[in-house]
């Protein structure tokens, strides 16, 4: 080793050592500012981001994306939604289906209802609704008549991968129009 490549690797650890330090600094103000992943939407409503369906099962006429199986027009307790995930579990199963949760989710929330059958606007059945989040329960609510139920906004785990919405018919599933309207996930609280 000759006195020159000494001085260029002197040189060299030096920067490293440099380029070290800079990096742990930038490494700790971004991580201090707030240098998370942003949801990107916000909201980032389920049924605008369907390549987020990981996987669904026993969902009576499959998943309906901004509709119901038996009409276009989802209409819950007199009030009509655009963004609606319709689910009709089968007859002795449970309906379920899976999403991926978006980087950048803090919460979850959305409206569990009946949505109504305009050939036949007196049929409601009853059923259970529950969301997970890899596969801990965090909300369950039941439904037998026109009015919804509106969860509150689900936390989030920090590095949660997995949502999943289940429905259960709770016997026969006759008249169970059971659907998810506005399910999001959202941002930091504001
Ligand atoms: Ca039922």
């Amino acid at each position: 080793m000759n006195g020159s490549r000494l001085l260029i690797s002197k040189h060299t650890v030096a920067t490293l050592r440099a380029t070290g330090v800079t990096a742990i600094i930038l490494f700790a103000f971004f991580a201090s500012s707030g240098c998370a992943p942003r949801l990107s939407p916000d909201p980032f409503y389920l049924d605008a981001n369907q390549n987020t369906l990981l996987a669904q099962a026993n969902i009576h006429g499959n998943i309906q994306w901004r509709r119901v199986y038996w009409q276009p027009e989802v209409w819950i307790d007199n009030v009509r939604y655009e963004h609606a995930v319709g689910m009709h579990p089968p007859e002795k199963d449970i309906a379920y289906a899976e999403f991926n949760i978006p980087p950048g989710a803090s919460y979850f929330q959305t409206v569990f209802g009946l949505a109504r059958q305009d050939t036949y606007p007196t049929g409601y059945g009853n059923v259970a609704g529950r969301i997970f989040i890899d596969g801990s329960t965090f909300w369950e609510g039941t439904l037998s008549d026109p009015k919804a139920l509106t969860t509150p906004r689900i936390p989030v785990p920090k590095g949660a991968k997995r949502l999943r919405l289940e429905v259960d018919p709770l016997g026969t599933n006759w008249s169970d129009h059971a659907t998810w309207v506005n399910a999001h996930f959202g941002g930091e609280e504001k």
